[in-house]
């Protein structure tokens, strides 16, 4: 009967990994949605103040989501994709605007 402590052979083999330790994390996509009200250049202030746009890469945001109804804003880490998001909402629901954005897995 062969032993499983030290097998025959010597058993001085390393088993090669086939999964890495340590999984990558989630990354999480914010969406910026379109609204009737929220006025353009508040839009513009939120991606450059917490999402760390320059103007114009935040412009071409806005007017995405002006044209098409929704436009990505970035892919983040859980923590900083939801802390963005957050301070995004809270602002404009400070500021009396419906300004919607979200966040999805990737
Ligand atoms: N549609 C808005 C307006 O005409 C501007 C706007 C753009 C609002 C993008 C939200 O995600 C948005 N004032």
């Amino acid at each position: 009967m062969s032993d499983p402590v030290n097998p025959p052979g010597g058993g001085t083999d390393v088993q090669e990994r086939t999964k890495p330790e340590v999984k990558p994390p989630s990354m999480y996509r914010v969406l910026l949605v379109n609204d009737d009200f929220t006025p353009r250049e508040f839009v513009i202030e939120i991606l450059v103040s917490i999402f760390k746009k320059d103007r114009s890469e935040a412009r071409r945001i806005m007017l995405t989501a002006h044209q098409g109804g929704k436009s990505v804003v970035g892919v983040y880490t859980y923590d900083v994709a939801n802390s963005r998001t957050e301070k995004a909402l809270r602002q404009a629901s400070e500021n009396g605007y419906p300004l919607i954005l979200y966040t999805e897995e990737v």
